[in-house]
């Protein structure tokens, strides 16, 4: 077979990540041919991706792959994969809420979704985890706008809303919400919440592990006794987590919570999971803020929850708060989630490996 050595691409901004965004016809079919190639297009594995577009962070090294679904009711099949910075290896075994905010954009302008005058809703087929989500996007006269007033935090400046709404994304990649039936476990001596509401996450007190939860990204970055307790814990859990060994993935995501500090519900840190995240992925924050309803568990002692069915939840973060809109039945379950995202568009072209 001969090497695949370049392709179409748009690279965007989606939410607070970055990443080439293809259409899986300009891909190889084979999946290692599809790898080798991007890890050539990201410059993988070199910490500072030096010989390729990524930019020496996992937020900066993501690919979205999309293609037009032929699924009931749905627009858009989309794959996320993480291009591992210093490791060679291409994981489907997340899903990104962030990527996911260009998603839409993208449909449009490659023409896989009609664009109608004003917003055009378009459903999106998250392919890691099989569910389905829903984005918004402003399109007056048709076409895609990208500048408007939402801010995130996170990325400066302002753009064009796009909303994206979640349901069913329980149990998402673990099978159920809470895969060991818990509201808690104790795993190394520290009580935590294994949960999966869209994101595989794994939720203690940050105080619990020797730190405040209010430090900056590099302080915890350069916390190499912090990350290896945490490591020691994540690779405890992915068993149990219906994971598997988790030794080369992504997830679960390490969480580490503590007391709003700003008029939110709760404060994290999350580290994705070998590198603390400059704010707090989307699904990882949907699987935060439901962690926080979950009586007994250590995220409910330290949040601050708001009464009733639907519940606005500030996730504060160290660049500042990402706001969850959850619905919840009559029993208290999380059946929906809310998000606003950006995205922008910064070049269309081809790409080398
Ligand atoms: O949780 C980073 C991000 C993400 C994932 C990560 C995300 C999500 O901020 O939905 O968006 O946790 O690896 O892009």
């Amino acid at each position: 077979m001969t090497a695949h050595t370049q392709s179409r691409v748009m690279w965007m901004r989606g939410g607070t990540s970055k990443g080439g965004y293809f259409l899986a016809e300009d891909l190889p079919t084979d999946t290692a041919a599809r790898d080798a190639f991007l890890l050539r297009v990201m410059g993988s594995p070199d910490p500072r991706q030096i010989d390729g577009m990524g930019g020496a962070d996992p937020l900066t090294s993501k690919v979205g792959v999309v293609k037009k679904s032929e699924r009931e009711g749905v627009d858009i099949d989309y794959l996320f994969l993480q291009v591992f910075v210093d490791q060679a290896i291409v994981s489907d075994a997340q899903n990104c809420g962030n990527i996911l905010a260009g998603i839409g954009p993208f449909a449009i302008e490659r023409g896989l979704v009609a664009a109608q005058d004003g917003e055009t809703r378009v459903a999106i087929f998250m392919e890691n985890t099989g569910q389905i989500a829903i984005a918004t996007v402003q399109t007056p006269g048709g076409k895609v706008r990208y500048d408007g007033d939402a801010k995130i935090d996170g990325v400066p400046g302002s753009a064009a809303p796009i909303p994206l709404e979640f349901r069913d994304t329980a149990g998402s990649s673990c099978g159920a919400l809470l895969p060991t039936g818990n509201a808690f476990d104790e795993v190394e001596d520290v009580r935590v919440t294994l949960i999966d509401n869209g994101m595989p996450c794994v939720v203690m007190k940050a105080q619990d592990v020797g730190v405040t939860g209010y430090e900056d990204r590099e302080t915890l970055d350069n916390d190499t006794a912090l990350k290896a307790r945490i490591e020691k814990i994540r690779l405890a859990v992915g068993e149990r987590m219906n994971l598997g060994d988790v030794k080369d993935k992504s997830v679960p995501k390490m969480m580490l919570v503590a007391p709003p500090r700003d008029g939110g519900a709760v404060t994290v840190r999350c580290f994705i999971p070998h590198r603390a995240h400059a704010s707090i992925g989307v699904l990882g924050a949907v699987s935060v803020a439901t962690a926080c309803l979950i009586e007994g568990s250590p995220a409910a002692e330290v949040a601050s929850i708001p009464n009733g069915n639907r519940k606005t939840l500030s996730v504060e973060h160290p660049t500042g708060e990402t706001t969850c809109v959850m619905e919840l039945d009559e029993s208290g379950t999380v059946t929906s989630a809310a998000m606003l995202r950006t995205a922008r568009k910064l070049m269309d072209g081809e790409v080398f490996a």
